[in-house]
């Protein structure tokens, strides 16, 4: 007899710390996560929680959890961020993609299997939209889903074809097989940058938010590496969550779509800035833009429109930008480095 699970990749990283967290505190204890990383011990110890250090591209490592589990819900989170998919692009289409690929390969097989529909949460990024120039990013303010799918970066890339591939699975895999199709309920949410109390991101090109905040809390200087008027949409890591648990949980019927962006607050590094200076007045924050990082951030929108999710799932941050700084980032960020 096989064990039911609830599979999560990537969970060693900044959302799996935090989505762990969450399933664990809502007693969902048949947890199996997969990390090319051991868990930090902080989530280590969770009840009927079973880690498994090795690779999404490792098919036989699939095939045993396959044999060994009943998978009923995976979240996919395992993914090589912006900047660093930039120095290695074969890794990151291989991680992004191929990875991406047989996780929803092995949903198919457990929904055949199971006579009933795996869920498939993707987290997907603002990276996937592409603006031209500065002028169209000012002129297209608030993004929708379908506007300027047009990234720049590998991850960007990945990440789109990652939501195609998605709603390819959910609705046409194997479409023209004479048996009954498989059920994949694939379900998508676009981030914007997200920012940890308790977790510094690495590889990103966002990461510039959270590490100007973390290097303030602990009497550190930071150069930023984009200019002070590059505005991106942030949110923080509990709303990130909750928003992935929130459509996990929203009915089928009242989605209109696969695919949703959401978001919390929009500011500029001069904003971010400002805000860290608030609370850690001798902050020593300089901005030495670095072209090439700068022309991604650039890419991306200034803020996106999120009016789908709210409409269909009731979507709603629970922090926004006040909130954010006052109530969970400089309290936690202050106890966490004793300051
Ligand atoms: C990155 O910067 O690559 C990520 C993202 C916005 O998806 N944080």
């Amino acid at each position: 007899m096989r064990k039911k699970a609830i599979l999560v990749t990537g969970a060693a990283g900044e959302m799996g710390h935090e989505l762990l967290r969450r399933l664990a505190a809502e007693g969902r204890n048949r947890l199996l996560t997969l990390d090319v990383r051991p868990l930090p011990e902080s989530l280590q110890g969770l009840e009927g929680h079973v880690h498994v250090v090795g690779d999404i591209l490792d098919p036989q490592l699939l095939a045993r959890l396959v044999s060994e589990y009943e998978i009923d819900v995976i979240y996919h989170l395992a993914a090589l961020l912006s900047t660093r998919a930039e120095f290695t692009p074969e890794t990151a289409h291989r991680v992004n993609v191929e990875g991406t690929m047989n996780l929803l390969r092995l949903a198919a097989e457990q929904s055949q299997w199971r006579g009933q529909p795996v869920q498939f949460l993707f987290p997907s990024s603002i990276a996937i939209y592409g603006l031209p120039d500065l002028e169209s990013k000012a002129l297209f303010n608030r993004v929708r889903e379908w506007e300027w799918n047009q990234p720049r970066t590998m991850y960007g890339c990945n990440k789109i074809y990652g939501e195609m591939l998605g709603t390819y699975f959910s609705r046409y895999y194997r479409q023209l097989a004479p048996e009954q199709p498989v059920t994949i309920d694939f379900r998508c949410v676009r981030f914007p940058g997200l920012i940890s109390a308790f977790t510094l991101p690495s590889g990103g090109t966002s990461d510039y938010g959270p590490e100007m905040i973390h290097a303030a809390a602990q009497g550190e200087p930071y150069a930023c590496f984009v200019r002070e008027d590059a505005r991106i949409p942030f949110m923080t890591m509990p709303d990130a969550i909750r928003a992935l648990l929130l459509l996990a949980g929203a009915p089928r019927e009242r989605l209109s779509r696969l695919v949703y962006n959401v978001t919390a607050f929009s500011l500029s590094a001069g904003e971010i800035r400002d805000r860290v200076q608030r609370y850690f007045p001798d902050a020593r924050i300089t901005f030495r833009p670095d072209p090439k990082r700068q022309a991604i951030i650039d890419s991306w929108p200034a803020d996106v429109d999120d009016s789908m999710a709210r409409r269909d799932w009731g979507w709603e941050p629970e922090y926004d930008v006040e909130r954010a700084f006052e109530e969970y980032l400089i309290p936690n960020i202050r106890q966490r480095y004793g300051r």
